[in-house]
């Protein structure tokens, strides 16, 4: 069977070649990647909020996200400028949980993300009732170091790693898709790494 360089050294490595999304290569490194500056956080004061077309708005401290149910999930991470890294374990809070809480309307199609400085990033709700995703505290069983994202950060494997917002601070559910930081930047709105939905021009 051909295989690609790429494909080749992802074999060696011991995992399925078929894991790797066209264009993407393998590495054992967690590079880090964003706009801006890492923000200082306080958890004293901090607080993550979900709004929109929601029956229930809560906004939550972090004692009381740290009390809600944890799951645990391990993914893919797909970065759009080529690296990927796998089985990447996280912790936090799904969606699920947090859905029981604030009752999501039906009208709540999409989700704006809302991340510290103002970036935001965008996703249809679907994105998010996905099982794997989470709002997460913890990576390979620590807390999120701050350049990932302490304290909380949102990880959505279906999509390139620019969806999952670091530094989250709320989730907004909304009538209709309204563009994020990368998207309105030139990066794809879909964003599907098997259809290598990179850019949108
Ligand atoms: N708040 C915030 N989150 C962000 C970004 C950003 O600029 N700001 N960049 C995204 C991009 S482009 C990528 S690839 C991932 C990188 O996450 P990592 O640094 O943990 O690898 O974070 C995403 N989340
Ligand atoms: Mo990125």
């Amino acid at each position: 069977m051909f295989r690609s360089k790429a494909e080749q050294k992802v074999a060696d490595a011991g995992f399925d070649p078929a894991r790797l999304p066209p264009g993407q290569y393998l590495t054992e490194k967690w590079p880090v990647l964003h706009a801006g500056n890492v923000p200082e956080t306080d958890l004293a004061t901090w607080d993550f909020k979900v709004v929109g077309e929601v029956e229930n708005p809560v906004t939550l401290g972090w004692d009381e996200l740290k009390a809600l149910p944890a799951s645990e999930v391990t993914i893919d991470i797909h970065c759009v400028t080529r690296w990927s890294r796998f089985d990447t374990g996280f912790r936090g809070v799904s969606w699920a949980t947090l859905a029981e809480l604030v009752k999501p309307k039906p009208s709540g199609r999409f989700v704006v993300a809302h991340a510290e400085q103002g970036f935001t990033a965008n996703v249809p709700i679907a994105a998010l009732e996905d099982e794997q995703s989470l709002i997460a505290y913890e990576a390979d069983g620590e807390p999120l170091t701050p350049e990932h994202g302490w304290p909380l950060r949102l990880v959505i494997p279906s999509r390139y790693f620019w969806k999952s917002a670091k530094w989250l601070r709320g989730l907004e559910l909304v009538p209709s898709d309204q563009p994020g930081f990368w998207e309105r930047y030139g990066y794809h709105n879909d964003a599907d790494y098997w259809k290598e939905e990179r850019y949108e021009f």
